[in-house]
């Protein structure tokens, strides 16, 4: 994938898709509403799944070669144990910045909110120990077909064990299995030549059916969260960048930017997988069986953006409703959104299902939800993008870590 032209494709049908549609939807609002329904969607649906009928086989082929390729058990437990460590404290520190920045900016006494009309209606998400025990596939297949990603990535990582285990006996499968990878990769290949069209698409209809009202009316929430996302993304991944991996912040954001755009114009951590996971290994040096592992388990796990989300819209109907959360709340707050975000595998429209969670936990009222959801659209935009670029500098991280880890050892063995 030419990285550079694409990136600069990529975001000319963005900044193209946000002017088009707010002009649009501003000077001619009945022209937008055709064009959004014979030109934007359209553009927009084929491409999310052109990239969606991905996702499946490639997270499939490349967990299995991941795990057979990091040779045995021990560094698969190792590198998991590194990755899930990394997901909880970063999660634990974007909802501490979402809760610490509301709390002094305070966007739920910017303006009077209409509380009377405000509702939401939440689904009930799967608690974390039913997803925990759920995550064993009684029907791979199932799994499989029905993208059930938890349980595709464990029966993945079985069989990635199990042809490390096997070795020479089934060479045959694990070319097969090579093979299919390349297949997927090269076609992620062939569908981002589409992308500049799709993003431009989505954006448009994302923007456009918006309105200026309801992004002025919650411009101070949108705001504060704009500004949490960015103070983690520059603090907490580029401090894993510089710190940990001992590599320029700057080169990370610069290379990861095609996978950030397709995040932000999709909207799903899952459907963009195919590209973060492409950047990744062409652009950010992360070996295939680190990146197969760290960036399929990250975009179900691990959502960053989605917990700066929940910590700023829980202050925020906090202070809308008047409630004065106590630190032992708070407290509760963050734990809650921590599990959340794994008891919320992959479930659609994650980021408002798991905010319910966190705010049944402290007893606010579910349907201050109705509050921001009018803007929730653009936002979750802006933290999927967040929460992919956690999966990508954690890889960035563990490989890193990994690659050092390896160079010790061979050290060792030649000054022993
Ligand atoms: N859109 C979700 C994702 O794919 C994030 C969210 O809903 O907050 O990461």
């Amino acid at each position: 994938m030419k990285k550079k032209s694409l990136t600069v494709k990529v975001i000319a049908g963005l900044i193209l898709g946000a002017i088009t549609g707010l002009l649009i939807n501003l000077l001619a609002p009945d022209a937008f509403n055709t064009l959004n329904t014979y030109l934007f969607v359209p553009l927009g649906q084929i491409f999310l799944s052109l990239i969606s009928m991905l996702v499946v086989p490639l997270v499939f082929f490349s967990i299995i070669l991941g795990t057979s390729g990091l040779g045995d058990p021990a560094k698969l437990g190792r590198i998991g144990f590194k990755t899930i460590t990394y997901f909880l404290v970063t999660t634990t520190i974007a909802i501490v910045i979402g809760l610490g920045l509301a709390a002094i900016v305070q966007p739920g006494l910017a303006g009077d909110f209409d509380l009377e009309t405000a509702e939401f209606d939440s689904e009930e998400a799967p608690s974390v120990a039913e997803t925990l025990l759920n995550i064993i596939p009684k029907n791979p297949l199932e799994a499989l077909t029905n993208g059930n990603m938890l349980q595709i990535i464990v029966f993945a990582v079985f069989i990635g064990l199990a042809l490390t285990a096997l070795g020479e006996r089934t060479k045959g499968i694990v070319n097969l299995v090579e093979q299919g990878n390349d297949i997927m990769m090269y076609l992620v290949g062939i569908v981002m030549k589409f992308a500049p069209y799709g993003t431009f698409g989505l954006i448009a209809t994302a923007i456009g059916s918006q309105g200026l009202s309801a992004i002025k009316a919650m411009s101070a929430y949108m705001a504060v969260v704009l500004a949490a996302l960015f103070i983690h993304a520059i603090f907490t991944y580029g401090g894993t960048v510089g710190l940990l991996a001992k590599k320029n912040p700057i080169w990370f954001f610069k290379k990861f930017a095609p996978a950030m755009s397709v995040a932000f114009s999709t909207s799903s951590s899952t459907a963009t997988l195919p590209v973060s996971m492409d950047v990744a290994q062409k652009h950010l040096g992360v070996p295939k069986s680190i990146s197969s592992f760290v960036q399929p388990l990250g975009a179900t796990i691990n959502m960053d953006g989605t917990a700066i989300m929940q910590g700023v819209a829980t202050m925020f109907i906090a202070q809308a409703y008047g409630v004065d959360l106590t630190m032992t709340q708070l407290a509760t707050v963050v734990l809650t959104a921590v599990l959340a975000s794994i008891g919320t595998a992959g479930v659609p429209g994650v980021g408002l299902i798991m905010l319910a969670m966190v705010l049944g936990s402290v007893n606010l009222p579910v349907a201050g939800i109705g509050l921001v959801l009018g803007i929730d659209r653009l936002l979750d935009m802006t933290r999927t993008a967040i929460n992919i670029s956690g999966d990508a500098a954690c890889a960035v991280y563990v490989s890193e870590t990994e690659k050092n880890r390896s160079e010790a050892i061979q050290e060792k063995e030649v000054n022993a």
